[in-house]
């Protein structure tokens, strides 16, 4: 119940509508899936456009089969679409556009509407008249971001979204983007839509956003959904510079990378706008398997950006993955001590898993198994045969969260606490012998 609107949804009905074209948006995030059946029944459009990613295959190939008993020509776009490009033409879509919308889209409808060739439009696959299927490159990107218009929010009930946080957590949030794309290579991450471009906005045109957002909606704090949120300190700076004029200071919550976070001044500027939760992608305590993943980010600057962001009261927040390579034992270890040692405010974990198009799923292609038919499925159903049980997994979590817990309670004083820290301890201890005896158990023997 952290529920965030779909901003690249949102992107393209405002530029489409900026260029006179009439957009429904259906959002399903709290709606049921028979109102959208109902609206698909009624409309008097018969042009669908679907957001697909690594979560939605089945409702999309649901949604696809329900649209084309209604009459619709069906266009799917987003992560998950360019990576099965065949198999959602297979499954009865018409058009599948790759990389980023807004253009693409407005090409396609356009020629659409008016009879025109479509062949040649920059970045779409469909099948032709002789049922081959035509996949055309994706065309250049536009160099600045600022000609797009803000996203469409007066196209989705924002309401709902804020109820929701204030009923599930006493505070609102609203999310908004700075900048498209990463160009750094972790491998195991998904390129699929801005390639390894990177883009930012102009700050003030961000700033302005902001307090637009602000003065609708009056959130208690917003997210900024960018993958990087500090890698172009410059920009980050005029950023700030753009908040302090309009004297703005939104709490705000966002992710980065520890190797962007160690400057001082970073950190300082993050405080002084409004940051309180900042979330560092770790992954793993051990330097071969982050060498590994080629996150380019050593365990010392993770350590240095957690305590240099706790410092100014910003908490950290660390992603963790288990299972990635040929991780063995030594490196959960590692990984356990170093959180310990590093002691984020919050950790999550993950189990790694290769989505289509990734280095990772490049280098391990022999060893992916599968183990749903596509059409159920998804990219999380891709398991590596090196791939332990999931109780192995269920134990590195106790043995990390314990571990942890008998650490944080060891820096405490009083009696109670040190019993309490012996007693996480032992249960680190037993459920890292649990973890050892589950060594030999592979997913697939589960
Ligand atoms: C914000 C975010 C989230 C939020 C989502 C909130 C929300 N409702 O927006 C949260 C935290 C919930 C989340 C969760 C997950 N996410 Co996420 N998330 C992102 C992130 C960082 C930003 C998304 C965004 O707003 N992008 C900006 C907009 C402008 O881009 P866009 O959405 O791609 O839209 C453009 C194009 O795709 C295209 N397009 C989009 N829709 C359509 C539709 C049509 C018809 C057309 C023609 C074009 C088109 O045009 C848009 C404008 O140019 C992206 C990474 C990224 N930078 O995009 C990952 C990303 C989308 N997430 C990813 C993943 C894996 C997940 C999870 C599965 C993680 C997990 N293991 O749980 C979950 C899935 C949750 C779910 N049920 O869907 C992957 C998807 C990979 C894939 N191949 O599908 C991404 C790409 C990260 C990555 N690099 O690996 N995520
Ligand atoms: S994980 Fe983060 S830093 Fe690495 S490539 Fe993806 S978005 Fe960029």
């Amino acid at each position: 119940m952290r529920p965030h609107p779909p901003l690249g949804l949102m992107y393209l009905s405002s530029y489409l509508k900026q260029r006179g074209m009439t957009v429904e948006l259906f959002d399903s995030t709290f709606a049921l899936r028979q109102q959208l059946y109902d609206l698909l029944e009624q409309a008097s459009s018969k042009i669908l456009g679907l957001y697909t990613n690594l979560m939605t295959r089945p409702s999309i190939l649901d949604i696809i089969k329900q649209a084309k008993k209604n009459g619709f020509t069906v266009i799917l776009g987003g992560p998950e679409s360019a990576n099965y490009i065949k198999e959602y033409l297979d499954h009865g879509a018409d058009y599948i556009i790759s990389g980023e919308g807004e253009h693409t889209l407005f090409e396609l409808l356009y020629a659409l509407h008016n009879g025109k060739n479509i062949c040649n439009i920059s970045g779409i696959s469909f099948y032709d008249k002789s049922h081959k299927i035509i996949s055309n490159p994706t065309g250049a990107l536009p160099k600045s971001l600022d000609d797009y218009p803000w996203p469409d929010r007066e196209a989705v009930n924002i309401q709902q979204y804020l109820d929701a946080w204030q009923s599930h957590h006493g505070e609102s949030c609203v999310s908004m983007i700075t900048a498209r794309g990463c160009p750094f290579k972790c491998t195991w991450c998904s390129h699929s839509v801005f390639g390894f471009t990177h883009r930012r906005r102009d700050p003030i045109d961000c700033a302005d956003e902001l307090q637009h957002i602000v003065k609708r909606y009056n959130p208690s704090h917003v997210w900024y959904a960018d993958d990087v949120f500090t890698i172009h300190y410059k920009w980050l700076y005029s950023y700030a510079e753009a908040l302090r004029e309009r004297e703005l200071k939104v709490p705000f919550e966002t992710i980065s990378r520890a190797d962007r976070m160690t400057n001082e001044k970073v950190l300082d500027t993050l405080a002084e706008m409004g940051c309180y939760r900042i979330w560092i992608g770790a992954e793993s305590g051990s330097q071969r398997l982050l060498d590994h993943m080629q996150r380019r980010v050593t365990i010392e600057q993770i350590f240095e950006a957690t305590k240099q962001a706790q410092k100014r009261g910003i908490q950290v927040g660390m992603f963790l993955m288990w299972g990635y390579g040929d991780e063995q034992l030594e490196d959960i270890d590692e990984t356990v001590h170093q959180v310990a040692r590093i002691n984020p405010d919050i950790f999550l974990t993950t189990v790694a898993y290769p989505i289509k198009g990734t280095r990772f799923y490049q280098d391990n292609e022999q060893a992916i198994n599968v183990v749903n038919q596509w059409h159920e499925g998804s990219d999380r159903d891709l398991i590596l045969s090196q791939r332990r049980s999931p109780r192995y997994y269920r134990f590195a979590n106790r043995y990390l969260k314990s571990h942890v817990e008998a650490t944080r309670l060891g820096h405490q004083a009083g009696i109670e606490a040190k019993r309490k820290a012996k007693m996480k301890a032992k249960h680190a201890k037993w459920s890292r012998a649990l973890l050892a005896a589950a060594e030999d158990e592979k997913h697939l023997d589960d």
